[in-house]
């Protein structure tokens, strides 16, 4: 009689061919299951650009294991017996396949692990909970490095990820450079003559055509535009786009890589945020051939010091948050925010230009860079006092790179200091100025960026200051904030008065 071999359930954000659960796999006895199901496109209404990424990046990646003579049972989301649960889909494949047992690598966000510590009890057969080795830093590692520090402050968890991995360390153990961080020859304004390289496309085959088609007809209330669709799906084409970003973006990406500019979405930034968190690229893997290009004199140190801070410090370190804080994290509100969020933010339809392009965009492609999250939207919905909870669901929502690891620490402690300065040393609170500094949005705006208070005057500039008069008692005793509240306090109190009254009306008029 045939040996019953291993069930392994892989999940839409698995798709790489090395990934634990699949390491000593039996293509004689062994059965992967993957199914796309309904409660996971619908329990925050994701981007349609989202779903069909994900569903297709699956089909593909189902392809690929069959190819390899695996046998994969697949359940689409047009199956009239899918089940539409992670949990129900499996007991049934169980049923189907009687397995010996089922193996599957930890997932990514807490729901989904909280769900799993009831399937084997569901299933009536072992269930096997890999660790997910894909990140460079273990839950370990990230827990030791935590434990019994008062702050912990991605700087120094960066430094230490660096020295583990050896990348841009010399032998003498000094980082390359003689600096950890270039962060402050990161911040050029992009000159209108630069010319840019154009974004990875990629052109939507059969499969893919399916899916777009499925996700329009089943999707017709999620925000988001699901056409033109250009992401690439298979390991394969996100190899592709991150050569292209090797070769045409990465030298400038350092001197760029807080510049924003309209109609400009990826400017120098490598658009992999998607492919790597669904696993179709390798962060460790990027990062040591970012290092190469710097090795072999095609790219400055700024440029591949920032994107490999991204990756092996930012990346690493949110996650090792979100798995550290959690479950406690996602209701954190230290500032305790409550406005609810404008219905501007679903439709783009806003004369804030910068706020029209950047959430425009957004609907545009599920895409934003790091700056036009943080310090755009973010940080409105910081000013504005906007509730954490109805910002992160947003986030998780639009980005086609947000699964809730990385995207909650992101939103509720750097962009909003909901988290009270577990992760960030204060609030990323900025006022028009910075929006200026960073991008030609405001010579587009009808708003004035130079006014404060009066007709025109740009709503970042009066909210900054009525955010810090508002939380000043809060913010008080936090030493990095004493310069910028010094500046509150010396503001005569009549334009302060003026300023907060102004602030107010337009508060009040959100809706
Ligand atoms: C995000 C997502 C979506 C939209 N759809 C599916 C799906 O149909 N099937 C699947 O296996 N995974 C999907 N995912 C990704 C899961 O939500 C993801 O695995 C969890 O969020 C854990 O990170
Ligand atoms: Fe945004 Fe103010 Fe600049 Fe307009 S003027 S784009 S509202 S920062």
């Amino acid at each position: 009689m045939q040996q019953r071999g291993a069930l392994r359930f892989v999940l839409g954000d698995q798709l790489s061919r090395d990934l634990s659960s699949l390491g000593d796999l039996d293509p004689a006895a062994d059965v992967v299951l993957m199914t796309e199901v309904m409660g996971e496109c619908t329990y925050v209404r994701h981007h349609p650009k989202k779903i069909v990424f994900i569903l297709s990046a699956m089909r593909h990646f189902a392809q690929v294991l069959r190819d390899k003579g695996i046998n994969v049972d697949y359940r689409t989301l047009d199956d009239p017996h899918n089940t539409h649960s992670f949990r129900s889909e499996l007991v049934a494949a169980v049923r189907r396949h009687a397995p010996e047992r089922v193996v599957v690598t930890e997932p990514g966000e807490w729901r989904i692990w909280e769900d799993m510590q009831s399937w084997e009890t569901a299933c009536g057969v072992p269930v096997e909970l890999r660790p997910d080795d894909r990140f460079i830093a273990s839950h370990r590692f990230f827990s030791t490095w935590a434990c019994g520090r008062r702050q912990l402050r991605m700087e120094f968890f960066y430094r230490e990820m660096r020295k583990r991995t050896g990348l841009l360390m010399e032998d003498s153990g000094e980082p390359v450079g003689a600096r950890w961080n270039f962060d402050a020859d990161n911040r050029r304004r992009l000159p209108d003559s630069l010319q840019l390289p154009p974004p990875s496309r990629f052109a939507a085959d059969v499969s893919t055509r399916a899916v777009i088609d499925l996700v329009q007809s089943r999707f017709t209330q999620h925000f988001g535009d699901v056409e033109p669709f250009e992401f690439a799906v298979s390991a394969d084409d996100a190899e592709t786009a991150f050569s292209q970003f090797l070769r045409n973006a990465l030298p400038h990406f350092g001197d760029y890589q807080d510049a924003m500019r309209q109609n400009a979405p990826t400017l120098y930034h490598a658009r992999i945020g998607l492919y790597l968190n669904a696993g179709l690229l390798d962060p460790i893997d990027v990062c040591r051939r970012a290092e190469a290009e710097f090795k072999a004199g095609r790219a400055p140190l700024n440029a591949v010091e920032g994107f490999i801070r991204q990756i092996l410090g930012w990346r690493e370190y949110v996650r090792g948050i979100y798995w550290l804080k959690m479950p406690g994290y996602a209701a954190t509100n230290y500032l305790g925010a409550s406005r609810p969020l404008p219905a501007f933010w679903w439709t783009g339809e806003t004369e804030m230009n910068c706020l029209a392009q950047c959430i425009g965009q957004t609907k545009r492609e599920a895409y934003a860079h790091h700056i036009q999250r943080l310090m755009v939207t973010g940080n409105f919905a910081l000013l504005a006092g906007l509730a954490p909870k109805e910002v992160c669901e947003w986030y998780l929502i639009v980005y086609a790179d947000a699964y809730e690891w990385v995207e909650l620490p992101n939103t509720q402690g750097m962009a909003l200091f909901a988290d009270g300065g577990i992760m960030a040393s204060k609030p990323y609170a900025a006022s028009g100025k910075y929006i200026d500094r960073m991008s030609d949005y405001c010579r587009h705006c009808q708003y004035d960026v130079r006014r404060a208070t009066g007709p025109g005057a740009c709503p970042f500039n009066f909210l900054y200051w009525n955010f810090l008069a508002e939380n000043r008692d809060r913010l008080r005793s936090n030493q990095r904030m004493t310069l910028i509240l010094k500046n509150l306090d010396q503001m005569p109190a009549e334009r302060l008065a003026a300023i907060r009254e102004q602030a107010q009306a337009f508060l009040n008029g959100l809706q």
